[in-house]
């Protein structure tokens, strides 16, 4: 869909977001400025196809009755299940979420998301991205038990969201995903059974976010936030919220 007759162009939205971050990096510096400059670069080419939420009744909610949006997202530990095609694309290797890293939410809704997580993993840096924060109750599910953290030894990947500093509604919402285990033995598709999780948070109005995985799992450079963490449709991309047409 084209954002031409809705305000700025896409260019100028690049444009704007660079300079936010080149202040974000100056107010906030290292790690965070990192991935969200990853995510602000990966702009600069074409987005992948948009994942919309699906919208299926209302919810009751600490904030009234809400329309009830769903997404799915799954986590593969390579690049070959998802939108980068059957031979993976430029990096099959890379650690990669899918179906798509371009994500949009309806306004003023509960979203509810689930993730198939089928990587292994290890340590997290920051114990804190091992917590659930931002979600209605503060927890999140993991193979349909509630949790408010998991193990911060055995985390495969965080699914994170957070605004740029503008006059948005703020959005965060940061979910830890564990590791599915070394030994796990291989389904038939190739990949381990993976650990399911669910949570759902509420959107404000219409605004522009990014999402990043917070567990370092890219390659050597910048600590580990080098390569699939720094690249949308890899551990990061982009998350709009839409005002109802
Ligand atoms: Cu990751």
């Amino acid at each position: 869909m084209s954002t031409s007759a809705q305000g700025p162009t896409r260019a100028e939205r690049v444009s704007s977001m660079k300079s936010l971050i080149g202040l974000a990096s100056t107010v906030l510096g290292g790690v965070l400025a990192v991935g969200m400059a990853g995510a602000a670069l990966a702009h600069s080419s074409a987005p992948p196809k948009e994942l919309r939420a699906v919208v299926n009744g209302v919810a009751d909610t600490p904030q009234g009755s809400l329309p009830h949006a769903f997404l799915n997202l799954d986590v593969w530990p390579d690049s070959l299940a998802g939108e980068h095609g059957d031979d993976g694309g430029p990096h099959p290797d890379w650690v990669s979420y899918g179906p798509s890293s371009n994500l949009v939410l309806p306004a003023h809704s509960l979203v509810t998301m689930t993730i198939k997580q089928y990587d292994t993993g290890e340590a997290i840096t920051n114990p804190y991205f091992a917590q659930v924060h931002g979600t209605v109750d503060g927890t999140a599910t993991v193979d349909g038990h509630p949790v408010r953290a998991v193990d911060p030894e055995t985390v495969g990947h965080t699914f994170t969201v957070h605004a740029l500093i503008t006059d948005q509604d703020p959005l965060f919402v940061s979910v830890p995903l564990p590791a599915v285990a070394d030994e796990s033995p291989m389904l038939a598709n190739g990949y381990a059974a993976p650990h399911v999780i669910t949570f759902s948070f509420i959107t404000g109005g219409a605004g522009d976010y990014v999402w990043q995985c917070e567990f370092p799992c890219g390659d050597g450079t910048y600590a580990k936030f080098g390569g699939p963490m720094s690249e949308q449709a890899y551990m990061a991309g982009t998350v709009r919220v839409e005002a109802k047409a």
